[in-house]
């Protein structure tokens, strides 16, 4: 594996390993806007950075299950109709730093930032696989437990070299609905090598893991990918299960991810001094403006998010934007049915306290409350309550 090719990156990423590289944005930085940076959007990677220069002689092999297997050029590609979706990413790991101070999990640590939220375009998978004579999602379509597998160029040692792979039903890459893309843009420049130059996929609503980038080929399979991230990695165990018992074949692949929230205005442990991050009004009190992000798994939405500043006794409902600075209502749901919310709150904190946030999504799905009782040896989908400690004093 080489790691001499690797792009530049910028300077303020928290790096929580360098081969692969993986790093994320500070927490403060994450959601001083609604659409991501690419240059502060999460990086994961599982091997070195494929280089492709020769983007004339790029393709895409489609193989498999069709009667004549088919090579996509980025012409055409490009020639399809173009989609921007804005849709959060987020790494099944998100959080796993937390999640292992209750007991260890394997995985590369991550705070909160392991998401970002990003305007992709590119052409529906749907169109492409109709390209090649697989026909768009109806009612009366039957995919019959098949899948669509997603190939990689990069090489990575938990494939013993090989290629980067996942898949997804069937029913969902032929869904228009389900807005699965095969992105060349990312916020309207094209993808830079980090995110998957020159074509990635964009699976909306599913984690990260899934969004294979640097595509190498498409193959319609009878059933789900083999591959390890498939098998043996990115799989929700009970918290009794240990790398003594386990049986990775009692589990499904993860896809969807449950819904999320987290406090991105404060640390962990915010050291509150009067008269610098905040001030003392008349009555002793301490105001402090408690703002983060929430995003719901699938296609459901984000329906209400929960702020407690004792603990989780009380609650208060917080402010909810999606286009920096709009507020919705209930009646005027936004088109951004993939992207994550923004929250904002401003409460009087009277004493060192602990404050603590929940989202609700559309189907009623709530945060579990404690982290030990969705603790899984991987350390993925910590979706606990997110909880910061305000310590108040000089
Ligand atoms: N695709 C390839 N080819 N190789 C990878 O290592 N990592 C996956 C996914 N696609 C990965 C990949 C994981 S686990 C995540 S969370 C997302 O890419 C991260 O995408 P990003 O680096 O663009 O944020
Ligand atoms: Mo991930």
């Amino acid at each position: 594996s080489d790691y001499s090719l690797e792009p530049p990156r910028h300077p303020c990423l928290q790096i929580n390993a360098k081969e692969p590289f993986n790093a994320e944005p500070p927490r403060s930085d994450l959601v001083s806007s609604y659409v991501t940076p690419v240059e502060l959007f999460f990086k994961r990677n599982h091997g070195p950075i494929p280089v492709v220069d020769d983007i004339k002689r790029y393709c895409v092999d489609i193989c498999g299950l069709i009667e004549t297997p088919t090579k996509l050029y980025m012409r055409d590609v490009r020639m399809l109709p173009k989609y921007n979706v804005t849709a959060t990413l987020q790494c099944a790991g998100n959080r796993r730093t937390a999640m292992s101070k209750t007991r260890e999990v394997r995985g590369v640590g991550w705070d909160v930032s392991a998401i970002g939220n990003a305007v992709w375009g590119g052409a529906k998978l749907a169109d492409v696989l109709e390209l090649i004579g697989i026909p768009k999602l109806t009612s009366s379509t039957r995919s019959g437990g098949k899948h669509i597998e997603f190939v990689s160029i990069d090489k990575c040692k938990e494939e013993n070299g090989g290629p980067y792979k996942a898949s997804i039903p069937l029913s969902q890459a032929t869904n228009p609905e389900a807005d699965v893309l095969l992105a060349y843009e990312m916020n309207g420049e094209p993808l830079n090598r980090d995110h998957g130059y020159p074509l990635r996929v964009i699976v909306p609503g599913v984690i990260g893991a899934r969004s294979v980038k640097w595509l190498d080929s498409i193959n319609i399979i009878a059933e789900e990918c083999q591959g390890f991230f498939m098998q043996k990695d990115y799989k929700m165990f009970p918290p009794s299960v240990d790398w003594d018992n386990i049986n990775w074949n009692t589990r499904k692949p993860q896809m969807d991810f449950p819904v999320q929230s987290v406090i991105c205005s404060l640390e962990d442990v915010q050291p509150i001094k009067p008269g610098k991050v905040c001030f003392l009004c008349d009555h002793g009190f301490i105001i402090v403006t408690i703002s983060g992000y929430a995003v719901a798994g699938g296609d459901r939405g984000i329906e209400r998010v929960d702020i407690s500043i004792d603990g989780g006794k009380t609650w208060m409902e917080a402010t909810r934007f999606q286009k920096t600075g709009i507020p919705y209502i209930a009646d005027h749901i936004s088109s951004d049915k993939w992207a994550w919310v923004l929250f904002e709150i401003i409460v009087n904190i009277p004493h060192t306290t602990e404050i603590v946030a929940k989202a609700v999504d559309s189907a009623a799905n709530v945060q579990p409350e404690r982290v030990q009782d969705i603790w899984n040896l991987r350390g993925i989908l910590n979706t606990s309550w997110h909880r910061v400690h305000v310590r108040v004093g000089h």
